[in-house]
């Protein structure tokens, strides 16, 4: 994806629509425009970035369609090259038309993702902003969609440049001594050049702070429902995904493989995963089943206990313990409370309960709180301001933790070895907004685009 010479063309907009957006972006995406775009007026400078109304023709006249077309020219552009955008009628077809009159005039068919590439390589955004386009698309929850837009818009790329460019002062500053070391030029003191370095790495650490907010909107988190045959545990799955998804019956043992399916709650994606009832089982595919639904406990980040209140309580909860690995990441849920007189006098689990009935709807706000509350790792009532992606943050982490060498050696008037630290801090950096990125890098995050992006 390295040649930004050439000029390449793309649908732009999904199948099925209305209209489609085809793309040409490059030095000749004028002259290819116009080979086979004719309206009243050409495409040319004096009219950029208007709509003009006229025909994609192909030479033999077989092929003859509306479309409206608009020049963006060069760097006024979402690439920052010359880029043409034609409209056409929706459909497979003409756009496919559209498409192959472009490459039949000299474009070349667009990689995944090559349009934000070139922006990118032109200097329009930064990798932080790319990855943001990205994120903008595959968002699954408002927040997640907010908080992409707010990095597409470079909010995360501007801090870390300026920690970066702080570095970089400070890196001059070391280097400079090393080279002229005994001609007493006009230092900043060392206290200056430390303070600067305890100041970027508090402003690392204000960046890692939203690592969780990254990981869970962005990977999402595994919630397994377990507990005993017959609580209610397909019923709770039906009941979070809003519509019946698992088998309910009053039979134990319904449910004998995993069901896995996707959902958004509060704004969180999940992996909902119903199980086989745990129990001592004869049956051989009911003991698979409670075999998977073992190994599925032990990869979620949250388990929800099903318990049934009617049930020998004491039994009940002794199988919740002996199951549960931590405590920590599961809740504890009597469900059913609606048969029981006074869910108030229920045992105390040891772990954190709610009390609900999937059967009557009752008490289930309560259940989405803790399990909001889990999921975050801490109370979260608004939205945060970022979501830093496990990319960015163990590149933060890298850059954190050359710091303190830098500090000390400073403080020691060791130039040569504070400066190797500084130099790899300003590295782990630079590969977060794209200024050190190597084309691997560079390959995997733009090759998970669509075409036309
Ligand atoms: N009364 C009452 N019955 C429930 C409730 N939740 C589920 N059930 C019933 O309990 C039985 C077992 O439910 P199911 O979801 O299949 O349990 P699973 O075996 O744990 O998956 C079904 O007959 C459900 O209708 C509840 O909150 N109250
Ligand atoms: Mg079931």
């Amino acid at each position: 994806m390295d040649n930004t010479a050439d000029t390449i063309a793309a649908i732009a907009t999904g199948t099925g629509g209305a209209v489609t957006v085809i793309r040409i972006s490059g030095p000749d995406a004028l002259h290819v425009s116009n080979s086979f775009w004719h309206g009243r007026k050409k495409l040319s400078t004096e009219n950029r970035r208007t709509m003009l109304l006229g025909k994609c023709k192909s030479r033999d006249g077989l092929f003859s369609e509306q479309a409206i077309a608009v020049y963006f020219p060069s760097p006024n552009s979402y690439t920052g090259e010359d880029t043409v955008e034609i409209q056409c009628h929706g459909g497979t077809l003409v756009s496919r038309k559209v498409l192959e009159l472009c490459l039949g005039s000299g474009a070349r068919q667009a990689n995944p993702g090559e349009f934000t590439f070139r922006a990118f390589m032109n200097g329009k955004i930064d990798l932080t902003q790319a990855e943001g386009v990205a994120e903008i698309i595959s968002a699954e929850s408002s927040m997640a969609l907010n908080l992409a837009e707010r990095q597409a818009g470079g909010i995360i790329g501007r801090t870390v440049r300026e920690i970066r460019s702080a570095l970089v002062f400070v890196l001059s500053e070391c280097e400079s001594r090393l080279d002229f070391g005994e001609e007493n030029l006009d230092w900043t003191s060392t206290d200056d050049l430390n303070d600067r370095l305890n100041e970027s790495s508090a402003k690392i650490g204000s960046l890692l702070k939203y690592k969780t907010e990254g990981a869970v909107l962005r990977e999402g988190i595994r919630i397994v429902i377990a507990g005993k045959p017959n609580v209610g545990k397909s019923s709770m799955l039906n009941l979070l995904l809003g519509y019946d998804r698992a088998i309910v019956t009053p039979l134990p043992g319904t449910t004998r493989d995993t069901v896995e399916e996707h959902a958004v709650i509060r704004n969180i994606p999940v992996r909902l995963i119903d199980t086989a009832g745990i129990r001592d089982a004869d049956d051989l595919i009911e003991n698979k089943g409670i075999e998977r639904s073992l190994s599925s406990i032990k990869q979620a980040q949250l388990v929800l206990w099903i318990l049934d209140p009617c049930s020998e309580l004491p039994a009940e909860i002794e199988t919740m313990k002996k199951h549960l690995r931590n405590r920590d990441s599961s809740i504890a849920v009597w469900n059913k409370t609606d048969l029981v007189k006074d869910p108030s006098s229920l045992p105390d689990t040891g772990i954190d309960t709610v009390k609900v009935s999937v059967e009557k709807n009752t008490g289930i706000e309560e259940l989405l709180d803790v399990i909001e509350k889990k999921a975050w790792g801490h109370p979260h009532t608004e939205e945060p301001e970022l979501a830093v992606s496990s990319r960015h943050a163990s590149l933060l982490e890298e850059a954190a933790e050359a710091i303190p060498g830098a500090v000390s050696n400073i403080i020691g008037q060791n130039w040569e070895l504070a400066a190797v630290h500084l130099r790899s801090a300003i590295s782990s950096l630079g590969k977060i907004t794209g200024e050190d990125a190597s084309p691997d890098i560079l390959d995997d995050i733009f090759s998970r685009f669509c075409i036309g992006k």
